[in-house]
């Protein structure tokens, strides 16, 4: 398997955990986002994934792209550890904390869109912080309530062992920080992530343990 990875992109950190999680052997394609080399707009980058994003997935001659289908793809080909729980109802619950992040977060704060408000529309360092830390807020506020309520033990964002939920947290935990947002008001989010990192597949998966880190 081949994964088109960027170190600082949380999306592609998903992907990495994901595949650690799964004990995968892959092999990363680095694509250097940073805005003076902008690799993911070249024709080679694009004819891998038109929408000019990472992750993206190479595997038995197809290419897969978004990382919660990635990583769903991963769970349904190789389903241990499984990345779901059993009961409808509980799969439920575990994919809405995730496309909490997926959708209604790291949407808003990826870097295309901070770009997009540097320039045309003109917004200075302190208000891209101050919309950066909105919607963490905004997405962290109700992953606390739910962790609260799901979480079997204080260490996993529901019930006792690693979901989908936990791969999406993380990456978005790190940028949180990165950015310097105030996380006082996530006690459950911050224990449960800080057991997480602990775990030798989320470690593998940091930003600074790839090859690319600069
Ligand atoms: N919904 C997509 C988001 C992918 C995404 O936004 N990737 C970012 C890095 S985290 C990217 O490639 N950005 C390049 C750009 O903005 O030009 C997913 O989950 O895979």
């Amino acid at each position: 398997m081949k994964l088109f990875t960027y170190f600082r992109s949380s999306a592609a950190f998903r992907a990495r955990i994901a595949l650690n999680l799964k004990e995968i052997d892959y092999e990363p394609a680095f694509v250097d986002l940073r805005p003076n080399v902008a690799a993911q707009r070249t024709p080679e980058f694009l004819a891998v994934n038109p929408q000019g994003l990472v992750p993206a997935l190479q595997h038995e001659g197809m290419t897969f792209t978004q990382s919660l289908a990635i990583i769903e793809y991963l769970d349904e080909l190789y389903p241990h550890p499984p990345f779901l729980p059993a009961s409808p109802a509980d799969r439920a619950h575990v994919r809405a904390m995730a496309l909490t992040v997926a959708c209604d977060m790291h949407p808003l704060n990826n870097s295309r869109v901070l770009s997009y408000l540097r320039a045309p529309m003109g917004r200075d360092e302190d208000t891209l912080n101050a919309w950066y830390q909105h919607w963490i807020a905004t997405g962290f506020r109700s992953l606390e309530e739910d962790a609260k309520r799901l979480t079997g033990d204080g260490r996993h964002m529901f019930g006792k062992s690693v979901t989908l939920a936990d791969i999406f947290i993380v990456p978005q935990m790190y940028n949180a920080r990165r950015f310097k947002c105030d996380l006082g008001s996530y006690p459950t989010l911050r224990t449960i992530c800080a057991h997480l990192e602990s775990l030798p597949a989320f470690a593998r998966a940091v930003p600074e343990a790839q090859p690319d880190a600069g």
